[in-house]
């Protein structure tokens, strides 16, 4: 990013960023086009951001008869605590993985390229659920353009690969480098802590670019030789993704795999109350770790800033009923019982 940006064009970055909504991002990036100083040195900033424009106008107008775009959306309102992207060579058992998991009914072929729309789904995890994403295969020869646009919501990615083909490591080295060319990083970091994110904001210069926190799933384990092959596959790749060796096909390993995926994306589950009443039990807020008692009053009402008085909290590592402001960042199972004026 060039640096004589003003702060009117900064917090406009920032703004879409956060923003995750299509409609809401495509607010943010004509304000950025707006505020954005107009001189040489952002001239290819400004391109960036007018095909970015173009890219989710075309996105947000769907199917459009008679042009090229036609069939289905190729983006998908994120739901649930967290949204994460299946990605992965052909054949390796993403929409198998997808449906063991969530239930839902993506195609399953014993052949490569089976899957070419994408499918959300929810994967339960105790009280809540995550959206896992079945997407089109990725290789050097093979990248469907619009995987991109899918990808701009995801808060991680799921990594999949046969772990009985000889050539899976050159697979995910493909995986890795076809993403990367197109501005999306996945990365072994699973920091959310806002220190984290506001270290690395200063040192990336690329708005659009997106990190993606990423598991790597060995799958087929039933076929696999021995035990030690992700083992032996782990020294071989250059990053270190937390790992898991599992059966989509026969379940080997799921058991633990929603558990697994909540502790590492460090959700942080939240029930509020009204005064004078029991605690709502039935279905939490979900925030990431560092989430504040003013991202749940923001998510009840929007202008929450107007009418927020202070919060009373229970939970694990607070006094019972403990009055707390709007900064007080909160801790799983924590009970939240919002004042307003
Ligand atoms: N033995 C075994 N076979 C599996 C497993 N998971 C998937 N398969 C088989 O592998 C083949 C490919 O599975 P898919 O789920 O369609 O693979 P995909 O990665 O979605 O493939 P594309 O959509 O082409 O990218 C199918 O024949 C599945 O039955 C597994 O854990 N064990
Ligand atoms: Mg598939």
């Amino acid at each position: 990013m060039p640096t004589n940006v003003t702060a009117e064009y900064k917090k406009a970055e920032q703004a879409f960023r956060d923003a995750r909504e299509p409609l809401e991002r495509l607010r943010c990036l004509k304000e950025m086009l707006r505020t954005i100083p107009k001189h040489k040195g952002t001239e290819h900033l400004q391109r960036d951001i007018k095909t970015r424009i173009k890219m989710l106008t075309d996105e947000l107008a769907g199917p459009r008869k008679g042009g090229a775009r036609t069939g289905p959306s190729h983006s998908v309102r994120p739901e649930g605590a967290a949204q994460i992207a299946l990605v992965g060579p052909p054949n390796s058992g993403k929409s198998q993985l997808h449906h063991t998991l969530t239930g839902a009914r993506s195609e399953i072929g014993p052949y490569p390229f089976t899957t070419q729309v994408l499918l959300p789904g929810m994967m339960p995890f105790e009280d809540i659920h995550f959206q896992l994403v079945d997407l089109p295969p990725i290789s050097n020869d093979y990248f469907e353009p619009w995987l991109v646009n899918s990808l701009q919501t995801a808060d991680a990615a799921m990594l999949v690969i046969d772990i009985t083909n000889p050539e899976c490591i050159d697979h995910i080295e493909q995986v890795i480098s076809q993403l990367d060319q197109r501005k999306i990083s996945l990365t072994d970091q699973f920091n959310h802590g806002s220190e984290q994110n506001e270290a690395t904001q200063e040192l990336e210069f690329d708005p659009f670019r997106v990190t993606l926190p990423t598991f790597l799933v060995a799958n087929k384990i039933d076929l696999a030789a021995g035990a030690g092959e992700l083992d032996a596959l782990n020294e071989l790749v250059n990053y270190n993704f937390p790992s898991y060796a599992v059966s989509a096909l026969t379940g080997t390993n799921l058991e633990s795999f929603p558990k697994m995926i909540f502790e590492l994306m460090k959700v942080v589950r939240v029930y509020t109350k009204i005064p004078g009443k029991p605690a709502d039990t039935d279905k939490p807020f979900t925030l990431k770790s560092g989430g504040k008692v003013s991202d749940v009053a923001r998510q009840i009402h929007k202008d929450f800033e107007s009418t927020f008085k202070f919060a009373r909290i229970w939970g694990n590592n607070v006094f019972a009923g403990q009055q707390v402001g709007p900064d007080h960042v909160l801790d799983d199972l924590d009970i939240l019982e919002i004042h307003v004026r």
